[in-house]
């Protein structure tokens, strides 16, 4: 097999590009010292995190120069992500640090709102283009309909990032560099960008399906241009092939597919084994005699038949994670090893990712090592649960103060705030007027059977067991301000009603925070994905029990979605 150098410098969750690269027919070695750097021929810098910590590290450990050299003798290399950010002169995330400087722009931060006044999350997160290609033909006659490194027009691409090159017209074509840009809201920047022999991608090759996996190929096999291909896309054809046509007026996604997620609720059953469940309003168990837990599947091969029916992402929530375990028999590691073998989109892991004790060796645990032993296993992002609702209190409690010991805080500032997400699990509770009241309350369209028609959303942890004195509210503004970049938002009186997500609660939150909110709890039928992403700004959308009753498949949302004008991503194979 031929080789490809891999510096992994810093965070150590790069599994999936190891696998994607495999996968492409290649192994990896590691760059362990800037002299592995010498011996290499072709250098892959992926990149996450926070650009000055990245680019302090890599120059602390002598990398930066060895890279510059690398490049300077015309030996390949491909940067992803912060890899890409490096190349440029420097960006606002840490003014003070320089990068590479090959293209002299700096990077800047995506502002929340655009000119006409309407609303992005930052970060952004989610499936974008990376196809208008700009190329100067004087100084370079390839590229007449050509794909640059297998990007191709039809295709998206996932991005995670805060920070962003700013695309000015022709001045990095003037300069010889070829430019496939994405465009955020009113804000278009570089989405891949290359000459000679550097490439550098600002989105996950490794995590964007059968189109990035083509471009990762691309890199390998040194095909700077190819003939351009029509992808083949399978099984969700139908709906998804309109879907680009119709897609033009879904103008409210600032340029993002909607983004649809599969969530898998995974425990031990009463024979041991580990499989995917789901409850009714969070309970697991059969209403039959012996009230076993519902088994639906194996975790792994429902994870890749839902990738395959073209999911954007796939969360696992370890359910049962409330009762300690050792830590290297932490039960979803194996799971995530398996699962990104074969399964190149965004993966999250949740449950216990918090401080603990060992309770076999009594060591104390942080949350950031169990959060590394997921990164390590191939998660791109921990969902955090129980956790955040006892950080969000200390903070009320310490006036609004910031300890920087939280899990959100210590592993937002180890792999950035996109790879933390918070899973909230709110319940209603009902009460007659808004009057007095200290937690966020609205007025509902659904009041109870006394007639209350007011209702706020009090938290609750270990997996809906205890309710406590905190609003959704104030715990979703406590998460953003503690670093947490995602907010997973289910409502457990919906969860498994298969009557529609709730869309009150989810307007509630959307306009309590900038970052990126999916919607969870209560899809029962494809049009409930239509109505939330028309009723509601959110940013995705989770489906569990439908998919995993066989009800309906991830493609035929996607199809429906499509039908419906909605821009979904076209599934490749
Ligand atoms: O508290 O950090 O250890 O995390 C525990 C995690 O496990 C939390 O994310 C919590 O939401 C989850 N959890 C705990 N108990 C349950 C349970 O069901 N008994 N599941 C549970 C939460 C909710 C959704 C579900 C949607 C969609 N599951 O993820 O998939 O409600 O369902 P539907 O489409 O079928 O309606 P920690």
């Amino acid at each position: 097999m031929p080789t490809v150098h891999l510096l992994d410098y810093v965070a150590g969750n790069i599994r999936s590009l190891v696998n994607a690269i495999e996968k492409c027919g290649w192994q990896v070695e590691w760059i362990k010292t800037p002299e592995d750097v010498e011996k290499a021929d072709k250098i892959i810098l992926p990149g996450v995190g926070h650009f000055g910590h990245c680019l302090n590290s890599l120059s602390s450990a002598g990398y930066l120069p060895a890279i510059q050299k690398h490049i300077e003798s015309g030996k390949p290399f491909f940067g992803i992500c912060v890899g890409l950010q490096a190349l440029f002169a420097g960006s606002e995330e840490a003014s003070s640090v320089p990068g590479l400087n090959l293209i002299s722009t700096e990077l800047k931060r995506f502002s929340g709102s655009n000119k006409d006044g309407s609303q992005k999350s930052v970060p952004c997160i989610g499936w974008n283009d990376a196809s208008t290609l700009h190329h100067d033909r004087d100084q370079d006659p390839e590229g007449e309909g050509q794909s640059f490194y297998g990007l191709n027009p039809g295709s998206k691409y996932y991005y995670v990032h805060s920070y962003f090159a700013p695309y000015l017209p022709s001045e990095l074509e003037e300069q010889g560099w070829t430019v496939a840009t994405a465009t955020y809201g009113d804000q278009t920047y570089v989405g891949a960008v290359g000459k000679g022999n550097i490439f550098a991608t600002q989105f996950h090759p490794e995590k964007s399906g059968a189109a990035g996996l083509r471009v990762i190929k691309s890199f390998l096999e040194g095909k700077m241009w190819s003939e351009a291909i029509t992808p083949s896309t399978s099984g969700n054809t139908s709906g998804v092939k309109g879907v680009s046509e119709k897609s033009t007026t879904d103008t409210s996604t600032n340029g993002l597919t909607r983004r649809i997620i599969a969530c898998l609720d995974v425990r031990t059953n009463d024979q041991g084994d580990l499989v995917v469940t789901k409850g009714d309003q969070y309970d697991v168990r059969e209403k039959t005699a012996g009230s076993e837990v519902r088994n639906l599947g194996k975790p792994v091969e429902m994870a890749r038949r839902y990738y395959n029916q073209g999911a954007d992402e796939v969360t696992f929530l370890n359910i049962t994670s409330f009762r300690d375990c050792p830590i290297t028999d932490l039960p979803m590691l194996e799971i995530l090893r398996r699962t990104s073998e074969t399964v190149f989109v965004p993966l999250t892991i949740g449950g216990g990712i918090r401080d603990m004790v060992d309770p076999v060796t009594g060591e104390k645990v942080s949350a950031l090592d169990v959060a590394k032993l997921y990164f390590g296993s191939g998660a791109d992002k921990v969902s955090i649960g129980s956790d955040a609702v006892v950080a969000a209190e200390e903070y009320y409690s310490s006036g609004k103060k910031l300890s920087g010991m939280t899990s959100i805080e210590t592993i937002s500032a180890a792999y950035g705030a996109q790879a933390v997400v918070v899973s909230v699990d709110p319940k209603k509770v009902f009460v007659s007027s808004i009057e007095g009241r200290t937690h966020h309350t609205v007025k509902t369209n659904e009041p109870d059977s006394e007639g209350r028609d007011h209702v706020w959303y009090a938290c609750t942890i270990k997996g809906g067991r205890e309710t406590r004195d905190l609003d959704v509210v104030q715990l979703v503004q406590a998460v953003e301000a503690m670093g947490a970049g995602e907010i997973l938002l289910n409502a457990i009186d919906r969860d498994g009603s298969n009557r529609g997500y709730d869309l009150e609660l989810i307007k509630m939150v959307k306009n309590a925070v900038k970052i990126p909110v999916i919607a969870s709890s209560g899809a029962g039928v494809p049009a409930h994905f239509e109505e939330v992403f028309k009723m509601t700004k959110v940013d995705a959308a989770l489906g569990a029990g439908m998919f995993h009753r066989g009800e309906y498949t991830v493609a035929q949302v996607k199809d429906h979605l499509g039908k419906a004008g909605l821009l979904v991503r076209p599934f490749e194979e």
